[in-house]
């Protein structure tokens, strides 16, 4: 659904689809020459996918593509995302327009 959005507001949106591993993330990542890095994470593993996510890309030389996502997060974890280097993490109930408009004030062509 946030991809969908995403794309319907007029970003160009490349959905990995589910279950990829950080290194693969980050591979596509670099391959695509991507702007940013969306996460979707509801399994409860944000702690370790999300850095995992910033080591791999970190691994390939591109710790400048930002990474920003969401799921289900306590809101003490996002905190501590934030922390570690994820640019925003959004909680559940969050409107689609209030990502939209983080993506386009926060992402910009690297
Ligand atoms: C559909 C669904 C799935 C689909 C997802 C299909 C897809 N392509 O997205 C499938 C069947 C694959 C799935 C899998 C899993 N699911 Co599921 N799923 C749901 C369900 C029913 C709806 C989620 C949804 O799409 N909501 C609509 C979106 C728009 O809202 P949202 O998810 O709340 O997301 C908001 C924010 O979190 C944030 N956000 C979320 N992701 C992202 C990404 C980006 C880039 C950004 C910017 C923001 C953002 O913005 C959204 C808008 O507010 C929920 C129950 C529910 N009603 O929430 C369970 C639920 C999320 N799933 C759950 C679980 C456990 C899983 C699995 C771990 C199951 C498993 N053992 O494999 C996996 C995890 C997959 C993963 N990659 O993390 C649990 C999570 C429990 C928890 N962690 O506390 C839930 C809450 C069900 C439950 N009550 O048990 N799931």
């Amino acid at each position: 659904m946030v991809a969908r959005a995403l794309r319907d507001a007029g970003f160009e949106v490349i959905y990995t689809g589910l279950h990829q591993t950080p290194e693969m993330i980050a591979s596509a990542a670099v391959q695509e020459d991507v702007d940013a890095v969306g996460l979707s994470i509801m399994s409860g593993a944000h702690n370790a996918l999300f850095p995992a996510v910033l080591a791999a890309l970190k691994a390939r030389g591109a710790d400048d593509i930002p990474v920003f996502g969401g799921g289900i997060v306590p809101a003490e974890d996002c905190q501590r995302l934030e922390q570690a280097g994820v640019k925003r993490v959004f909680l559940p109930g969050t409107p689609l327009s209030e990502i939209i408009a983080w993506v386009d004030q926060n992402v910009t062509a690297r």
